[in-house]
């Protein structure tokens, strides 16, 4: 049986997981937090969580590469992730791309100092995320349809991580910066709901509220 290492709390986690529950595959979630011992870094040798355990020691790490694993193995003709065309599949990956490298991993310098109950973030950070993040934003107003879905009228595997990516950013800068800077774009709000129907991606932000608590206490890394 496949398994998913990771932390319920962790948004890159939850973007494999609810995958994985959507597709109906069984898996087996092994609670695993930062920072990673030796163990975990021979799982996935850039200590970064999740990694999913195919098979006994084999390992593959990296969150959009474990989603393009699971959408080419375990492929569901009732709920196709990818667009049927190519030009489709690219604006899938470029805005998954786009909400990765610059709105989440932008946003993540800011996370030790809101969710962790210890951290500091350099005014200097601070002042270098913000428009890496806006570039972000920028990039998803003009890219993003919200038709409903975030590339319109097909569920991709960009709703997912857009859906739990959006949530720990938007936190991050109310946090920070005192607004919530994706409000520029109110359609997230509609999608939210919309992903809320789905009863995988309920189960999943239940998991992950409940574990905030207990990643928030760890020792500082
Ligand atoms: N590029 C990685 C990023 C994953 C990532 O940043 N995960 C966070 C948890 S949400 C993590 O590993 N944090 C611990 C650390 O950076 O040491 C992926 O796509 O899987």
């Amino acid at each position: 049986m496949l398994k998913l290492h990771g932390f319920p709390f962790s948004n890159y986690h939850n973007v494999v997981k609810v995958v994985a529950m959507e597709k109906g595959i069984e898996f087996e979630e092994v609670i695993a937090y930062p920072p990673p011992d030796d163990a975990y870094r021979a799982r996935n040798p850039t200590g970064k969580y999740p990694c999913l355990e195919i098979e006994d020691g084999v390992f593959l790490g990296e969150t959009k590469v474990i989603l393009n694993y699971l959408e080419e193995v375990y492929p569901d003709p009732a709920l196709p992730l990818w667009p049927a065309d190519p030009l489709g599949r690219a604006r899938v990956r470029e805005l998954m791309e786009i909400i990765d490298l610059y709105l989440e991993m932008s946003a993540r310098r800011l996370y030790p100092q809101v969710f962790s109950s210890h951290g500091k973030v350099s005014e200097e950070v601070k002042l270098h995320a913000r428009p890496l993040i806006q570039r972000g934003i920028d990039g998803l107003k003009q890219l993003a349809q919200f038709d409903p879905y975030i590339l319109g009228s097909q569920l991709t595997l960009a709703d997912f991580s857009a859906t739990f990516h959006f949530e720990p950013v938007s936190i991050a800068c109310k946090a920070i910066y005192g607004v919530d800077l994706l409000a520029e774009i109110p359609a997230i709000a509609r999608h939210r709901e919309l992903m809320d129907e789905r009863s995988c991606v309920r189960q999943v932000r239940e998991e992950q509220l409940a574990d905030q608590k207990i990643f928030m206490a760890r020792p500082s890394t």
